[in-house]
């Protein structure tokens, strides 16, 4: 299979491809946006195109209570580990239920499971993370992972542990300093505050910025950390707020610009990239209109920066072009961009969940009518010539 669709291993580096299978199997309830399945969808058109030969594949354990605790706080953990489905208080109407840590609300359900399909989340992108640490992989995948709203003892946004910020963690045992980057269409706000005091972590978010409208209102192009002079994380969060109907061309010039300078100021030593699939044209939450290419470039440029690196999944709430952007972006890491076929593999399992039979939909066909794009261009170099300005804060 491999052999007929020119897959090959890439030469001079390691990609290890992390999940586990248990996680898919959870739901958040019938009408959740969150729908795990996404990821069996995902893996099985990145395996029918043949490219678990070109990766090393682990199937990852869950993260032990230990490991949650590296970042969230016992009392969260203790509760998250027993709380049952049923033990939210509603009344008649079915609204206003007391929330202790945010869970059991709308947004952050309790479902069978939970405290299993969190560790396994974190287990993948910790599995991830130990690969990059040991040096055994050049980039490892775990898009199992991503779930950047996660606070220390708080659920938010459907994200209840913060798998990212334990893998960050992970990285900085070894490590001295750490990008995070995050091309999902929410802030990753749970990633930022985790960092907001250290030196030795980065962190940029590109979203979708309303802070009436939008979840979760953070993210605004001034909010760059607590300015404490006694705080060495001053500066260190870059926040991209843009509006809806942001294309390919605009998105990849504004990433290319803002993360090149980055990368030359504070010269990472690890990346930590979250590809968030609901950036994407015709996302049921999202509002831009990306297409598979402008996302997965985003992924190419980084893999050209030569620095090891973490892919994590994220939102994405149209499982067909989930699906077609983690294969595009599996693609990319293993470098066979170029010579796989632009044509869905005939055996790949659901197929007519995809409507159209290409990895590529033009913008028309997933939406009939493209958005309206609300990113003027001189907002994007309003954009461009604040975080310039911010970086001459950042000691190299
Ligand atoms: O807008 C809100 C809250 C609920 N309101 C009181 C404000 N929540 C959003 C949460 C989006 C989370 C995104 C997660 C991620 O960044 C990372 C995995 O992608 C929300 C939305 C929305 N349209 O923004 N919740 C829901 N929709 C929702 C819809 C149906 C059932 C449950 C939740
Ligand atoms: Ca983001
Ligand atoms: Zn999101």
């Amino acid at each position: 299979l491999a052999e007929s669709s020119g897959i090959t291993r890439p030469k001079g580096y390691n990609v290890s491809f992390h999940c586990n299978p248990e996680m898919e199997k959870h739901h958040f309830g019938m009408t959740h946006p969150m729908k795990p399945w996404r990821l069996t969808l995902s893996k099985s058109l990145i395996y029918s195109y043949g490219m678990s030969f070109a990766m090393d594949n682990y199937l990852t354990r869950a993260a032990t209570y230990e490991e949650l605790a590296s970042f969230h706080s016992t009392d969260y953990l203790d509760f998250l580990g027993t709380v049952l489905p049923e033990a939210v208080p509603r009344d008649l109407e079915n609204q206003n239920p007391d929330l202790k840590y945010n869970l059991g609300g709308s947004d952050c359900p309790l479902f069978d499971g939970l405290y299993d399909y969190c560790s396994m989340s974190a287990g993948s992108a910790l599995d991830a993370a130990r690969k990059i640490v040991s040096q055994q992989s050049d980039i490892a995948i775990a898009w199992g992972g991503g779930l950047h709203h996660a606070k220390k003892a708080e659920a938010s946004g459907f994200c209840y542990i913060n798998d990212i910020v334990i893998a960050i963690l992970e990285l900085l045992r070894f490590y001295p300093r750490v990008l995070y980057i995050d091309i999902d269409v929410h802030h990753g706000d749970g990633v930022e505050e985790a960092f907001f005091s250290t030196d030795r972590v980065m962190t940029v978010s590109f979203h979708k910025y309303d802070p009436n409208n939008f979840f979760p209102g953070t993210g605004a192009l001034d909010d760059n950390g607590p300015k404490s002079e006694h705080n060495p994380g001053a500066h260190h969060a870059v926040n991209v707020p843009l509006n809806d109907g942001i294309t390919d061309e605009q998105y990849d010039m504004l990433f290319n610009n803002i993360i090149g300078k980055i990368v030359e100021k504070f010269r990472p030593s690890a990346i930590a990239l979250q590809c968030g699939a609901d950036s994407l044209a015709g996302d049921r939450l999202g509002r831009f209109n990306l297409q598979v290419q402008g996302h997965g470039a985003c992924v190419e440029f980084c893999k050209r920066l030569n620095i090891p690196m973490i892919l994590f999944g994220g939102g994405g709430y149209t499982p067909r072009n989930v699906a077609r952007a983690w294969t595009y972006e599996t693609s990319i890491a293993i470098n066979c961009q170029d010579k796989i076929s632009p044509i869905l593999p005939e055996h790949a399992p659901w197929r007519e969940q995809f409507r159209q039979d290409t990895l590529f939909p033009t913008l028309e066909q997933i939406l009939g009518e493209p958005r309206q794009n609300r990113n003027p261009q001189k907002r994007l170099q309003e954009i461009i010539q604040h975080v310039t300005e911010q970086l001459r804060f950042v000691e190299s």
